[in-house]
């Protein structure tokens, strides 16, 4: 285990980036960007926001062997907006997928678009071809949910962020006994003034279980004359509260660098929506979407995130 001085060393990014881009997609996409990940049929699966060219975005699954190259596209979209639920009239966005063991089914949480803004809608499927719905399950605004990959004390836990105003993005828990009734609603994280993450902060990926706690990657905005700049930090929240926060880093470990991060659709935006942990390597595989623009793989020790935030968090 390394001790690196630089937490902006922590993430390698693949030197094949960005892995997939709109001229890749089968169909005609203005972007592909923030995706879901996971293991499916010892392959890595990705769950990958198609923005169309009316500006409406659907999910579209793409598959690999090793996570790093020869993906293959699906000619369709796997999940569309449900025409039916008014939540999703603008498109749907930013899926996360958790895979619940004891249930053996994927769950996904995603952002569905409506006309009174967005809200956090749920999915379950052990296929990716057929899905059942739960529609939304927590109203307008509110985005960046994720399950748990387990029950904890008997219950379904989501982490999701409500902003009742620009002031107020912050990161909140829920809980549940069957996916679609959240309630016990607990804060969890506030923005920091002053700090990278002051503006808004929101869940990445679904949390890594680890024996220190539950290790989790969040993006900060921080607003600056040019815009907003979206960054990474950690977390570690209690195994057994997770609305208990151990440690969570001061410095922000992976943001914008590259030419591909720094210009596209929106400008400075590292936005993970999903990993897979090797672990028998210990490495940590985070897919993130590049300025809204096309989606890019960086790699990282899961213990050396682990010593990090011990070191640096407070
Ligand atoms: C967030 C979400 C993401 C997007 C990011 C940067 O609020 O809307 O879908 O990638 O902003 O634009």
């Amino acid at each position: 285990m390394s001790s690196r001085e630089d937490p902006r060393e922590l993430f390698q990014r693949f030197e094949g980036n960005p892995i997939l881009t709109a001229k890749d997609w089968p169909y005609p996409a203005n972007t592909v960007f923030n995706a879901g990940a996971t293991r499916f049929n010892n392959q890595t699966l990705l769950l990958i926001r198609v923005e169309d060219l009316r500006g409406s975005s659907h999910l579209t699954v793409a598959t690999s062997r090793d996570g790093v190259t020869g993906w293959e596209i699906k000619g369709h979209p796997a999940l569309h907006p449900d025409d039916g639920l008014s939540s999703e009239s603008w498109g749907i966005e930013d899926p996360r997928i958790a895979y619940l063991e004891t249930d053996e089914k994927y769950v996904i949480c995603y952002t569905g678009y409506s006309r009174g803004g967005p809200a956090v809608c749920l999915a379950t499927t052990d296929s990716f071809r057929d899905f059942k719905r739960y529609g939304t399950i927590l109203p307008p605004f509110n985005k960046d949910a994720s399950v748990f990959p387990k029950k904890i004390g008997g219950q379904y836990v989501l982490i999701h962020r409500p902003a009742f105003s620009e002031e107020s993005a912050y990161i909140w828990l829920a809980k549940s006994p069957d996916l679609q009734h959240w309630g016990q609603h607990g804060l969890v994280m506030e923005t920091r003034p002053g700090f990278w993450d002051s503006q808004k902060i929101g869940m990445g990926p679904p949390p890594i279980e680890t024996s220190e706690g539950w290790l989790i990657l969040y993006h900060g905005v921080r607003l600056t004359a040019a815009g907003s700049i979206y960054r990474l930090g950690l977390a570690l929240l209690d195994l057994e509260d997770p609305a208990k926060v151990i440690r969570r880093s001061q410095q922000w470990v992976f943001g914008p660098s590259t030419d591909f991060e720094r210009a596209g659709d929106v400008d400075n935006a590292n936005f993970p929506c999903g990993l897979v942990v090797d672990e028998q390597t210990d490495e940590l595989y985070l897919y993130y979407g590049a300025a809204d623009t096309c989606l890019a793989l960086a790699t990282a020790k899961v213990s050396e995130l682990l010593e990090f935030v011990r070191k640096d968090g407070c």
